[in-house]
């Protein structure tokens, strides 16, 4: 076995419990020694005091054993639940690392049940998108690849494609046997439905991206039309200072906010406007600037001041082609905008006042739904593509396009046959090539300490 490896599994802050995890070759010796435990019965709970290698009590705590092959990592582990102080984790920590354990890189756990083959690659970075959902979308669709969804999946094309495979090669070896225009007629159809398959989880990888990173929502428009008030509305704090004096916002400020189905960064930005001001005007390019990449953008216009022109001068260049919602903000206020006509008249729109509690939260809901509207509706996908596997599953669909072709005149059939073999290959990559160790490396580091 190897070298056995300690973390702490639960946040170094003081809470009520606090975990500490263990696995390797020495957990038995530090299930007798240090819990006073020599014959542990495996996944119970053991009530017990942990002594130091000085013999002094460091906490009372609940001892796991879990014996190799039945446990996370496959090796021998303990789980120690101890008082939730910082004080008494670290010397609990320190004495496992005087007794010869050694801190646990980022992922390490995980790492060594894959390469105990406890779970793929796949369900291994399940676990960490697990870890970093950040809505319950996310978290459902981590479960369904955790389960296995994704992996199965690859089996199945791969073993359609080794098939297909095979009858060629028998073919090749057998060339007196005719392959027949309708067998290969139908390797080709296999093929293709194959090539479509790839396509389609390609197309999922895109969709679900959208639930594991945080979407930017900028608020652009006019100054003092209550882009400042809104965005302190929709992030609950006075955090974005609010002034009738035209101009107050001069920089972006931003927070990252969970409206339930999605995570999003909400931008407040400098009103935009004609000025001489080089600090105002800096700040006016940093709204451009964040317009580009913005996911969604929220075009706030005060509506009891007549229609600002200033919208068909810079605005409407930034935001064309780009999802928005025009806010008209102050309807406790009598209306006196007229869009009818203008660019704006388009965009899909709603009215709300920030004395209207139920207007903000409408917006709300209108924001996540735009977000969500060309990505895809709920329990559509029983799995999720994250871009490694995506970039892996677009270069076996070229393999097989290729190898498509190649099928298509006797000549060349035999062309097909390595590009069959690639594409079988790559998918592998997708749960799990244990030999591809900077890819491993790259992979697992992004994991937390004692995941
Ligand atoms: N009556 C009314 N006043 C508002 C509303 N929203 C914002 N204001 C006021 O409009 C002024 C400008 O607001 P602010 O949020 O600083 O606008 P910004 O320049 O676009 O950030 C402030 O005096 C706000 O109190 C609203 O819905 N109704
Ligand atoms: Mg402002």
């Amino acid at each position: 076995m190897t070298e056995t490896i300690v973390a702490l599994a639960t946040p170094n802050s003081q809470s009520a419990l606090g975990i500490i995890r263990v696995s390797g070759r020495m957990v038995l010796e530090l299930c007798e020694k240090s819990c006073g435990l020599p014959y542990p019965t495996p996944r119970r709970a053991h009530l017990t005091k942990y002594t130091s290698l000085e013999q002094n009590i460091l906490d009372q705590v609940i001892m796991v054993y879990y014996e190799k092959g039945r446990s996370f990592t496959g090796e021998n582990c303990m789980e120690l639940t101890c008082h939730g102080n910082p004080i008494v984790l670290e010397e609990i920590l320190n004495d496992l690392i005087n007794r010869g354990c050694r801190l646990a890189n980022p992922g390490e756990f995980t790492y060594r049940a894959f390469q105990n083959g406890k779970i793929d690659l796949t369900q291994a970075e399940a676990i960490a998108d697990l870890i970093g959902a950040k809505n319950k979308k996310a978290l459902t669709l981590a479960n369904k690849n955790l389960e296995g969804n994704l992996s199965k999946k690859i089996e199945e094309l791969q073993t359609t494609i080794l098939k297909q495979h095979s009858d060629i090669e028998a073919f090749i070896d057998f060339p007196e046997d005719d392959l027949g225009e309708e067998k290969t007629k139908q390797i080709i159809t296999n093929l293709q439905e194959i090539c479509l398959e790839l396509s389609r989880l390609i197309e999922v990888g895109k969709k679900t991206a959208i639930f594991n990173r945080k979407l930017r929502v900028v608020l652009v428009g006019p100054p003092n039309a209550g882009k400042s008030s809104i965005f302190n509305k929709i992030i609950g704090l006075d955090r974005a200072i609010i002034d009738q004096e035209p101009g107050t916002t001069r920089d972006f400020i931003d927070y990252n906010i969970n409206l339930g189905k999605v995570n999003i960064q909400l931008y407040d930005t400098a009103g935009i406007r004609e000025t001489n001001q080089e600090i105002e005007r800096q700040g006016i390019d940093r709204t451009y600037e964040l317009i580009k990449d913005a996911d969604l953008i929220l075009v706030v216009v005060d509506r009891s001041l007549p229609y600002p022109s200033i919208i068909d001068h810079g605005i409407k260049n930034g935001i064309k082609n780009k999802n928005s919602i025009l806010v008209l903000n102050k309807s406790d206020l009598q209306n006196k905008i007229n869009i009818t006509g203008s660019y704006l008249e388009k965009v899909p729109k709603t009215e709300i006042s920030i004395t209207k509690e139920k207007s903000i939260q409408d917006l709300t809901n209108q924001i996540t739904s735009c977000l969500l509207e060309d990505s895809l509706v709920d329990n559509e996908f029983n799995l999720s593509v994250n871009l490694r596997q995506s970039n892996a599953l677009s270069k076996a669909l070229i393999y097989i396009q290729n190898a498509i072709q190649n099928i298509k005149t006797e000549e060349t059939i035999e062309f097909a046959i390595p590009d069959l073999k690639e594409s079988i290959s790559l998918l592998g990559e997708i749960v799990g090539n244990k030999d591809n160790e900077d890819m491993l490396d790259l992979l697992f580091s992004n994991f937390c300490i004692g995941k």
